[in-house]
C-alpha cells in the first residue's frame, strides 16, 4: 500500500494545529503509521531539503525547521501521496484554496504548516530519511471494507 510521510513544522505545532491536521487525513480514511513528535538537527533538515539547497530561501527554510519541535508522521493508503497533497493544499497559503489546510490557516509561503512528499519516490526517500523500520506500524484498519470497495 502507498505510504507517504507528512510533518507539521514548528509553526503548526506552535499554533496549536497538530490534532487539526492529523483530523483531516484521518477522517479522509488514510492510516496513521508513524508518528514522532522531535527536534530537527541542522544536518536532517539539509538532506530533506536537499533538493532547495541552491535556491535563496534554503538557509531561512533550513533555520526555521529546526527553530522548534516538529511532529513527523507517515500516512497509508491508497493514492496518499497525491491526495495529501490535496488536503495540503497550495505552497502560498494565500494561493491555496480555502478547504485545505494552508488554504484554511496560513498567510506566508516560509510559515505554511505542513510538509507532504510530492511523489511516490519522493515518499519513500523522506520515510527512508526520518523514521526507523522499527518506528514503523504496519495495521490493518478494521474499517477497511467501508473505505475500500476491494481488499
Ligand atoms: P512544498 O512544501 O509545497 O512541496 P516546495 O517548493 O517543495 O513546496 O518548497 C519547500 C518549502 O520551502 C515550502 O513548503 C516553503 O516552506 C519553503 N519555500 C518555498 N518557496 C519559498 C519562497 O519563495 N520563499 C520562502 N520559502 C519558500
Ligand atoms: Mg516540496
Amino acid at each position: 500500500m502507498e505510504r507517504t510521510f507528512i510533518m507539521i513544522k514548528p509553526d503548526g505545532v506552535q499554533r496549536n494545529l497538530v490534532g487539526e491536521v492529523i483530523k483531516r487525513l484521518e477522517a479522509k480514511g488514510f492510516t496513521l503509521v508513524g508518528l514522532k513528535m522531535m527536534s530537527v538537527s541542522h544536518e536532517l533538515a539539509e538532506k530533506h531539503y536537499d533538493v532547495h539547497k541552491e535556491r535563496p530561501f534554503f538557509k531561512g527554510l533550513v533555520e526555521f525547521i529546526t527553530s522548534g519541535p516538529v511532529v513527523a508522521t507517515v500516512w497509508e493508503g491508497e493514492g496518499v501521496v497525491a491526495s495529501s497533497r490535496k488536503i495540503i493544499g497550495a505552497t502560498n497559503p494565500l494561493a491555496a484554496e480555502p478547504g485545505t489546510i494552508r488554504g484554511d490557516y496560513g498567510i506566508s509561503i516560509g510559515r505554511n504548516l505542513i510538509h507532504g512528499s510530492d511523489a511516490i519516490e519522493t515518499a519513500q526517500r523522506e520515510i527512508d530519511l526520518w523514521f526507523k523500520d522499527e518506528e514503523l506500524v504496519s495495521w490493518e484498519p478494521s474499517i477497511k471494507s467501508w473505505l475500500y470497495e476491494e481488499n
